[in-house]
């Protein structure tokens, strides 16, 4: 780049680590010691996981910006989802930044989603800033932890620039950060300091235009569309005649009528944006992720980013079974449909598209649980619907059908590795390494392919008890491998399913049927029918449960599993004939 200039008045950082190593609740401390909250001020915890989900369920679902200001600088900070469904979103958050805060847990050590968002933050060249959190833990091992990023960084072939990154220790929790595990500290400034002295400040061309690419989207009521990025290069005042360079180099019009930064954790308008600052412009409709906004003038668009596509989809149906409408207000397929375009605007690693059939949708995303979560909020929000077993996505190329690989790490007693190998080998699993510390707990590592994983976790925490560990990333793409192999009282309707079969098959049951009171009865025998206490069906569990030909009913209330075709003789008489 010629004539490039920094613009020293502000950083942009992203927060990534795996799932629960204390990203939000560090963003929330350094919120508490910019100054952003008066001293006594009343404030919830995990601020940033703003939605009800996120609260409920104490993740993070969605990337979300704010800012905090440091010795008269703008930090902008991103703060991302840990789990490896949201990943979509980590990647995103990393195009607007210059600079990671690569959080390790000080026990838990580097794990698979350690090492996808470091990958991630490698690959675009971030400068990272490694800070080994949660000393304050009992089983804390910090040296060997150190050592274990060294050997993750070696694997992800950092250049020895990346190599010499800085390491800060941490209670985040208590908003306690040090240079060195032995300093006293009682606050995060050694962490402040440390983003202003090593993460980048934005660079900027003095001779381009103003530019800005399209990096997230949001959805607001108010405004509409919003497009969120980082001004690459010039400066943009308020009204100016814009426009949006898309995909196929198409111009669209627009007037910058509303243009807002990140003030703490909520927004502000602003008159003019300077070069490196993250700006929110709200008034476009067709705007995509990689799409350019620049100056009317002189258009320019900048290098398209594309992000990973989605590996997983599932139908939505609108709900057809008998109890159809009694207890959800938004049943209607139109319903379903703008709800869903909606939520495309906002949610960029979810898709979806129309189908033959007017009350089916194809819907497609990163995982089963980025599924639930869309499912659950919909049905909080009033809507009714059904839906399908997740089905994994193939690509074609060259002629040869692809299918996703996941890289799966486990972590469980050595007593449970046999059954754990066994299953994950039924399903197609590759088994890469083993580690056996020799203090009871083993890691093993497979890659296999994501369709393999579809209802797998929940048995595998049957299998171990509830103590294994288990998480996956998608790794890539691979050549196909060939195929695979209530409580009582509840009300029941033909074909809605009621519990497992022993077997493959499927076993129709009348759980209606009375006895007769004029039979006879030998002593003692009938009493006892007793009915097992049932697992309660989560969304999660039930979408993991069902099969082909089988669907997921989900009203406000309930939970139900069904056939697709509710009559049992209607089922006999569909069913292919054997070869
Ligand atoms: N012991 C200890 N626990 C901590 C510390 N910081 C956070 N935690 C706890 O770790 C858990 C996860 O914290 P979060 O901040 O939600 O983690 P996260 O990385 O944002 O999680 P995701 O966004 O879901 O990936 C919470 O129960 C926190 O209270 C710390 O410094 N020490
Ligand atoms: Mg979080």
């Amino acid at each position: 780049m010629e004539n490039t200039k920094i613009n020293n008045r502000i950083r942009n950082i992203a927060i990534i680590a795996h799932v629960d190593h204390g990203k939000t609740t560090l963003v929330d401390q350094m919120f508490r010691q910019s100054g952003l909250f008066r001293d006594n001020q009343s404030v919830d915890e995990r601020i940033m996981d703003s939605m009800d989900l996120e609260r409920e369920r104490g993740i993070t679902i969605a990337a979300k910006n704010c800012s905090v200001t440091w010795k008269e600088t703008k930090i902008n900070i991103l703060d991302t989802p840990g789990h490896a469904d949201f990943g979509g979103e980590v990647e995103r958050a990393l195009m607007m930044v210059d600079g990671a805060i690569l959080l390790v847990d000080s026990s838990e050590g580097p794990l698979p989603q350690t090492r996808f968002v470091l990958k991630k933050a490698l690959e675009g060249q971030k400068k990272v800033v490694v800070v080994i959190n949660k000393i304050d833990r009992q089983d804390s091992r910090v040296a060997e932890v150190l050592d274990e990023i060294y050997d993750l960084f070696i694997d992800l072939d950092a250049t020895e620039d990346q190599l010499e990154f800085p390491v800060l220790y941490a209670i985040g929790r208590d908003g306690i950060a040090k240079n060195e595990l032995e300093d006293e500290s009682t606050n995060l400034f050694p962490l402040f300091d440390t983003i202003l002295k090593e993460l980048p400040a934005p660079k900027h061309s003095e001779e381009e235009p103003f530019q800005m690419l399209v990096a997230d989207l949001d959805f607001s009521d108010y405004l509409g569309k919003l497009a969120i990025g980082r001004v690459a290069n010039g400066i943009v005042k308020k009204n100016e005649q814009l426009v949006c360079i898309g995909e196929g180099n198409e111009e669209i019009a627009l007037r910058a009528s509303k243009v807002q930064v990140y003030e703490g954790f909520s927004m502000a308008e602003a008159e003019q944006i300077e070069p490196g600052e993250i700006m929110i412009l709200a008034g476009i409709d067709n705007v995509r992720i990689g799409d350019t906004i620049c100056t009317k003038v002189l258009p320019k668009a900048l290098k398209r980013i594309s992000v990973d596509e989605p590996t997983i989809s599932m139908f939505f149906y609108t709900n057809n079974s008998p109890f159809a409408g009694q207890e959800g207000k938004l049943v209607q397929p139109n319903k379903i449909k703008d709800r869903l375009y909606k939520e495309t605007l906002s949610n960029v690693s979810l898709q979806f598209e129309e189908t033959m059939d007017a009350d089916r949708f194809l819907v497609k995303g990163r995982g089963e649980l980025q599924m639930a979560v869309l499912i659950e909020t919909m049905r909080r929000e009033g809507f009714e619907l059904a839906v399908g077993r997740p089905e994994v996505i193939y690509k074609e190329e060259n002629g040869e059908r692809l299918e996703p690989i996941e890289h799966v790490y486990v972590d469980c007693e050595e007593g449970f590795l046999g059954i754990v190998s066994e299953k994950l080998s039924q399903r197609k699993g590759r088994m890469i390494n083993l580690v056996n510390h020799g203090a009871g707990r083993v890691q093993v590592q497979f890659n296999i392919p994501s369709r393999g994983l579809i209802g797998y976790r929940n048995e595998f925490l049957t299998d171990t008890r509830g103590t294994g560990i288990l998480n996956s990333y998608l790794s890539g793409y691979e050549p196909y491998r060939g195929d695979f192999f209530i409580t009582a009282g509840e009300r029941v309707y033909e074909g809605m399913i009621l519990g497992e079969h022993n077997r493959d098959s499927d076993l129709n049951v009348n759980p209606c049927k009375e006895k007769k009171l004029t039979n006879h009865r030998a002593s003692g025998k009938d009493e006892n029918t007793v009915l097992t206490p049932i697992i309660p069906m989560t969304l999660e569990r039930a979408i993991e449960f069902i099969r082909e030909g089988e669907i997921v009913e989900v009203t406000p209330e309930n939970i139900r599993l069904r056939k697709v075709l509710l009559s049992a003789t209607g089922r006999h008489t569909a069913r292919p004939p054997k070869a």
